[in-house]
Formats: structure tokens, sequence, C-alpha cells
């Protein structure tokens, strides 16, 4: 561990059932084993956006708080862990892998507007939906993806490049989507969907999103 030097970390996040971007760095952090505290704050509430503005420099969750150092964005708060925790092995070790993880996240975080708009993570949500052109297009390009990674890097387990890294962090909110939303995925998406669910840091989220209380009316 390189990483932190101050006593607690605080990880400030937005609702189980519904931040997204909350829950990426999340899975990270767990994926560390170092303990955290893990603050949240309720979004689409009246007292949402003071909460917000005093939280984060940009007025959105997820942040990291190391003492007087705050982190913004999901992948860099990743990227920031990875570096803080080597031993958690949150990247593949081999350079050109790695790289090729990088981009896998990357996409991830920059791109896929279309299926985040029109198929939002809603954890409680169990539907059927047939996807517009363009939130399919976003899906096929997903699971062209993971494809790749599964036959390319995935021998060494059942995630996107075998054991769990900053990958299966970014896309495990669009296997909750997938099925939320009833995606018909080929096996080999299907089985990778069913693997992250399956974890138990993903099962803990979830658990407690499902407590968490619905939005006012
Ligand atoms: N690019 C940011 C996106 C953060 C984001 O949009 N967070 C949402 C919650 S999932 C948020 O804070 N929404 C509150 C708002 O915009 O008022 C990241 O990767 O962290």
């Amino acid at each position: 561990m390189v990483r932190p030097f101050s006593p607690e970390l605080q990880l400030v996040i937005g609702d189980k059932r519904k931040s997204s971007w909350s829950l990426r760095p999340w899975l990270a952090l767990r994926a560390t084993g170092y303990p955290f505290r893990e603050r949240k704050i309720l979004l689409d509430r009246s007292t949402t956006r003071d909460e917000l503005e005093a939280a984060s420099p940009t007025g959105k969750v997820p942040v990291l708080l190391d003492g007087e150092l705050a982190i913004w964005e999901s992948l860099a708060i990743c990227e920031t862990l990875a570096e803080w925790f080597p031993g958690a092995r949150l990247w593949p070790e081999d350079p050109g892998v790695r790289a090729r993880a990088r981009g896998a996240a990357t996409e991830m975080h920059g791109g896929f507007a279309d299926l985040r708009r029109e198929l939002p993570m809603d954890l409680t949500l169990r539907t059927q939906v047939t996807p517009s052109a363009a939130s399919q297009a976003d899906i096929d390009r997903i699971c062209a993806l993971w494809r790749d990674c599964r036959a390319r890097f995935g021998a060494a387990g059942d995630m996107l490049f075998g054991t769990w890294s900053i990958v299966d962090c970014m896309y495990a909110p669009v296997a909750t989507r997938f099925r939320s939303y009833g995606i018909r995925l080929d096996p080999v998406c299907a089985a990778y969907v069913d693997a992250v669910l399956a974890t138990p840091d993903m099962r803990t989220w979830t658990e407690e999103a499902l407590l968490e209380p619905r939005d006012p009316g």
C-alpha cells in the first residue's frame, strides 16, 4: 500500500439503487480491502443540490475524500486507488493488456450515452424493453467488447480480464441494466452478467439498495 496518509478514507456516494457512477469506485475500493467510511447523499431531494455542492468540487458524486484531498470522477478515483493499493491488482499486470483494459474502462466512462439515458440503473426494476436503435447499437458494441475481452484475456477467471479489475467495476452498472431491462444476450455476455452480479460486493450493494427509502413522489 502506497497511500492513503489520512486515517480514514471517505467515499461520498448517491443512492445505491440508481447511482451507477457511485457503484464503480465503491466496488474498486471494496476490492482493496481497505476500510472506508461511506457517506450517502440521497439524490433528487430538495436538499440534494446543497449537499452535493458542499461535498464535491463538481456538485456530483462519487467523491473520494482523503483528509483535505477530494478526488472526483469515478474513473479518476479508480485510477488513484490502483496507484495507492498496488497489491489489489486493480489493473492487469501486463502493460499491453493493461493498455487494453484502460481503453475498455475509458470507453465506458466517456461513452454509451444513449444506453445510459434510456435505460438508467435501477436495482429495484425487472422489466422487458425493446431498446431504441441507438441504445441497441451501444449494447452491441458493449457485447462485442465483452466477448473480445473474455476470449483474449479472460482465461484466469470469470471477469473481462480474468480476475476482477477496474474494467469490471466500470461495466458492473451495465450488467445490472441488462438484467433490469431484460436485454437479450449471447451466452458469453449472459454468463459475464451472472458472474458480476453474483460477486459478494455486488450482492451487498444490491441488498443495501433494496433497503433504501424511495424517492418522494
Ligand atoms: N463523470 C462523473 C459522473 C458523475 C455523476 O453524474 N453523478 C451523478 C450521480 S450517478 C450525480 O452526482 N448527479 C447529481 C446531479 O447531477 O445533480 C463520474 O464519472 O463520476
